[in-house]
């Protein structure tokens, strides 16, 4: 079975572990989110991918859910002691080895795709890892700070704002002149199921979804789309999807979600039993929805929600 999932960062890669648990013989193409990469001390994160990465490789720090295990921050504080910042990105010792083979990789004239693969040649996640594009595209938010409008970095939003200030647009800045990445379009063409996992619909998910052709892909795949809900009982399980929902207009709701992929996109939708009581309106716009358990307690409770999206998408078949 190929499956083909769209995913950010710590929900993305909680799930996809439990997807691998489910189905050890499946043939799992993970499109990543770049639009949260972001270039700082002359070098290339790239935190989604790094997140699925470490967690499908076991070297994840599994408390925070992003970064590596077992991490020192001796290089951050020698930086901090020459004044050079930004202080708020948490950049670990181990991390930083990450990032500079790949932009070394870069410097020497590989495609991201291409260096990402090289990364995973380490980290053996089990899955092959393809970035959305190998374009440049940087999601930018546009805030109000002190009653002063301006574009900031989605990192600078999200890590040292907290997303605690109001978000009036976010951008996918680059996104409508990136191609998605060499074998992104040839493996949702061959793909079986497309899963979406519980991943931030507007920052993770809707980045892929914005960059032309994969979104247009899914819809002609002609094979079974579905998504898991990552807000659960009104609230996202983490972090502040709430505030980037609201900031496009989409209320933070399970159901609110699945309308806004839109039965056009979605076959199928998972929401929790908590929010059971909004089978029928998903329904109702067109989407087949059950409500199961979906927290990701641990790798056997991810495994289960892949079963239970699996299981839904031999119904909508
Ligand atoms: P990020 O890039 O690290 O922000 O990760 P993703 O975009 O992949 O996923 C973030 C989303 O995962 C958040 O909106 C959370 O609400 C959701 N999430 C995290 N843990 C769980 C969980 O156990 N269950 C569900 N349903 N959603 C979760
Ligand atoms: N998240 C934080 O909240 N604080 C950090 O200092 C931080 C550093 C960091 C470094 C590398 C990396 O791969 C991820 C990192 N993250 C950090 C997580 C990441 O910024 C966010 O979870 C996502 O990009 C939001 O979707
Ligand atoms: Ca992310």
């Amino acid at each position: 079975m190929r499956i083909v999932v769209l995913a950010g960062g710590i929900g993305g890669a909680r799930f996809l572990r439990g997807l691998k648990q489910a189905v050890p013989d499946a043939d799992i193409t993970v499109i990543g989110n770049t639009g949260d990469d972001i270039h700082l001390f002359g070098l290339k994160v790239c935190p989604d991918l790094d997140t699925v990465m470490y967690t499908l490789g076991g070297g994840i720090n599994e408390e925070q859910g992003w970064g590596r295990a077992e991490e020192t921050f001796h290089l951050k504080e020698e930086l901090a002691a020459y004044g050079v910042g930004p202080e708020w990105f948490g950049l670990g010792d181990r991390d930083f080895a990450t990032h500079i083979v790949r932009t070394q990789m870069i410097g020497a004239g590989y495609p991201l795709s291409a260096v990402t693969e090289a990364l995973c040649d380490r980290w053996k996640p089990g899955v092959r890892l393809i970035p959305m594009t190998d374009d440049r595209v940087e999601t930018h938010v546009a805030v109000e700070v002190d009653g002063e409008r301006k574009a900031v970095h989605f990192q600078e939003y999200w890590v040292r704002l907290r997303a605690s200030v109001p978000a009036e647009a976010i951008v996918p800045v680059g996104a409508e002149q990136a191609k998605p990445a060499p074998g992104v379009l040839e493996a949702i063409a061959e793909a079986d199921i497309v899963l979406f996992p519980p991943s931030n619909p507007v920052v993770s998910v809707g980045t892929i979804l914005a960059v032309p052709g994969i979104r247009e892909a899914i819809a002609d795949a002609g094979v079974p789309v579905v998504g898991l809900s990552p807000i659960v009982g009104d609230a996202p399980v983490r972090g502040m999807a709430d505030k980037v929902l609201a900031a496009v207009g989409v209320e933070s709701t399970a159901a609110a979600v699945a309308e806004h992929y839109g039965s056009g996109l979605l076959d199928g939708w998972l929401v929790d039993t908590v929010d059971a009581g909004v089978v029928e309106r998903v329904e109702a716009a067109g989407i087949r929805c059950r409500a199961v358990p979906l927290m990701m307690t641990d790798v056997e409770a991810s495994a289960r929600m892949a079963r239970e999206a699996l299981a839904l998408a031999e119904e909508v078949r």
